[in-house]
């Protein structure tokens, strides 16, 4: 059965980004609770910013699944990417997703791989720039597989990485690299601007997915733009999707709207 699940974002740098709970855990995932979401998907600054007996308690307190973790703190606030042209700050980059792999891991949480991908770009070559993504996700991949957990890949849009940008070309990719452990984080608001038919592009590569981003065609809440979400829930029927449905969106009007109105839609389309 396909879970429902909602953002909480930890990072003050990242402000203005597309989370719908910010700041507070203890009050985001009562909130969580209290709607009836399944899980919920954090974005710490770092592994030990997070209190993890105090995350633990409000999941097991709240009947809360952990939904999935990202790393974009390691490119918001350190600067750090998989495809930086410096060996070390690379190296860096595959320490910091290490330490996000060991905090959700033994929670049989998956983490995500989104801004830290980089760019190719200055005497960068798309070619160059790809080797070093397969090396730093090859070494992931393994890494991830200690914890039975896979590690989510996710292709951006145009503006956001110069990489993969569809799900389509993501997943031609993945098939080349040793590592067989990777699954793509497929983002509504990405797939929007990129592919030319959304539920085509999840009934071609449906088993590849791992993790969707739930939102609409402005990256406000689900409910709030123009997408079409029931051809969307019904691709992703077809092809035996069970994993998170994630809301990533904007906080607009407000975090506890935002996050209604996902709900809602999540019993639409979902239930
Ligand atoms: C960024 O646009 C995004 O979608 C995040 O999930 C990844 O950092
Ligand atoms: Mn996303």
């Amino acid at each position: 059965m396909i879970k429902s699940s909602v953002t909480i974002a930890l990072v003050p740098e990242a402000k203005g980004g597309p989370f719908v709970y910010w700041d507070d855990l203890p009050s985001s995932c009562a909130k969580a609770k209290e709607l009836g979401f399944d899980g919920v998907e954090i974005f710490p600054r770092s592994p030990e910013s997070v209190d993890k007996n105090q995350f633990q308690d409000l999941l097991s307190k709240h009947k809360l699944q952990f939904a999935a973790m990202g790393t974009g703190a390691g490119m918001v606030v350190h600067r750090l990417s998989l495809t930086n042209p410096d060996i070390e700050i690379r190296k860096k980059a595959i320490d910091f997703i290490k330490s996000i792999i060991d905090f959700a891991g033994p929670f049989g949480t998956p983490a995500i791989i989104g801004s830290m991908q980089g760019r190719h770009g200055g005497d960068t070559s798309k070619e160059q720039a790809i080797d070093w993504l397969s090396v730093g996700l090859n070494e992931l991949g393994a890494y991830a597989n200690q914890y039975k957990t896979p590690l989510l890949y996710e292709p951006l849009n145009r503006y956001e990485t110069n990489l993969f940008n569809t799900i389509g070309d993501t997943a031609e990719y993945l098939k080349t690299l040793e590592s067989k452990n990777i699954k793509i984080l497929a983002d509504l608001f990405h797939m929007n601007i990129e592919e030319q038919s959304i539920h085509q592009a999840i009934q071609n590569s449906g088993n590849m997915i791992g993790h969707l981003h739930f939102v609409d065609s402005n990256r406000q809440a689900a409910g709030f733009g123009h997408m079409n979400h029931k051809p969307i829930s019904d691709a992703l029927n077809e092809v035996g999707f069970d994993q998170f449905v994630s809301a990533e969106a904007f906080p607009i009007p407000n975090s506890d709207e935002a996050a209604k109105s996902t709900i809602t839609s999540f019993k639409k389309y979902f239930r």
